[in-house]
């Protein structure tokens, strides 16, 4: 069988090394990487070819690309954006609609529709106060899509339009064949947490960085107070339920936006959590009102029975799971603790 050709942008970030690697192992792909980066050694020799700079600038390159899966992971994640909006504005909107127009343009005059995956996030969610929050439990996809972040709103925004591209894009009469379209297929992201790499400009960073920080015996002053609660997941199983909803059959799927959840808990079960593996963990909490806000906009848990009962989406890592097999045998080879 012929390799499928696949785009990953924002190959550099988080998701995108750890997305490579489980594409080179599965094997059957041709990947071509884009970021505005030099692709890391880690990753560097699984890159068939790699596009380096602006997404928006480079796109043109692509349209000479006969892309069978994209997975447009390129973005300015929340903390970021909300300081530089504009940016965030091009880069996570003006980037997508780039994107798909392009798998519009290739899924109609070639006839095969390209799957366009797309991570969307907890943040396109606007808890209206605390109490909301706290008494809304695990929130459904339609509910409390008011986001209070411009990440937030980017991410609702391009979810709409990959709707738009690949269900009405054209207009034709109600009667006429349609045209082939392109399959676009959302994940809402809880926060994510790598052993191997750390994240930059998001808001649920206060996890993985608390987790890092203790691991390497530094101290670390948590920007979200104690109380603050938000589901998190490992980053291997965000990495299967990528290629899980990219596999699932098309008729299998009942919407194009998908919760996925694996624990929910707090910035103080974090940090007892870190002081039970390392012992000279040194954890205090300083919250920083801005992006305490943000976090508390963002639900306590979110509802993924959706992606369960569609394309059997199932974490491997619980929150006990998380941190004994994956987490602290994997951060403990890596800074020798
Ligand atoms: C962020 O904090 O901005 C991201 C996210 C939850 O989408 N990690």
């Amino acid at each position: 069988m012929s390799e499928k050709q696949v785009l990953v942008t924002g190959a550099c970030g988080e998701i995108g090394q750890a997305l490579v690697q489980e594409l080179s192992k599965k094997g059957g792909y041709r990947i071509v990487t884009s970021d505005m980066m030099p692709l890391p050694d880690s990753i560097k020799h699984l890159s068939a070819e790699h596009v380096q700079g602006d997404l928006v600038y480079k796109i043109k390159t692509f349209y000479d690309y006969d892309f069978d899966i994209i997975f447009h992971l390129a973005a300015s994640l929340s903390s970021k954006a909300e300081i530089a909006t504009e940016e965030a504005h091009r880069i996570n909107v003006e980037g997508t609609m780039q994107l798909l127009m392009l798998a519009a343009y290739r899924s109609e005059k070639y006839g095969k529709s390209v799957k366009f995956l797309f991570p969307s996030s907890i943040a396109a969610y606007g808890m209206p106060t605390l109490a909301a929050k706290q008494n809304a439990g695990a929130v459904k996809e339609e509910d409390f899509d008011n986001p209070h972040t411009m990440y937030g709103c980017n991410k609702l925004y391009c979810e709409k339009l990959g709707i738009y591209y690949s269900k009405f894009f054209g207009q034709k009469h109600l009667d006429e064949k349609p045209p082939v379209m392109l399959d676009f297929r959302a994940i809402r992201f809880p926060g994510l947490i790598s052993a191997f790499t750390l994240p930059s400009g998001g808001t649920s960073d206060y996890g993985p960085e608390m987790l890092h920080a203790s691991a390497q015996g530094k101290s670390y002053a948590c920007f979200v107070r104690a109380d603050t609660k938000i589901s998190f997941m490992a980053m291997p199983d965000a990495i299967k339920s990528l290629l899980m909803i990219m596999d699932a059959p098309r008729e299998c799927l009942t919407a194009n936006v998908y919760n996925v959840a694996a624990f929910a808990i707090t910035a103080e079960e974090f940090r007892q959590r870190a002081v039970m593996a390392f012992a000279d963990a040194r954890i205090s909490f300083e919250p920083n009102p801005r992006r305490q806000g943000i976090v508390d906009s963002w639900p306590e848990d979110v509802d993924d029975s959706r992606a369960r009962h569609d394309w059997n989406w199932k974490p491997d890592y619980d929150v006990d799971r998380f941190f004994e097999e994956y987490f602290l045998p994997e951060i403990r080879k890596r800074y020798g603790k």
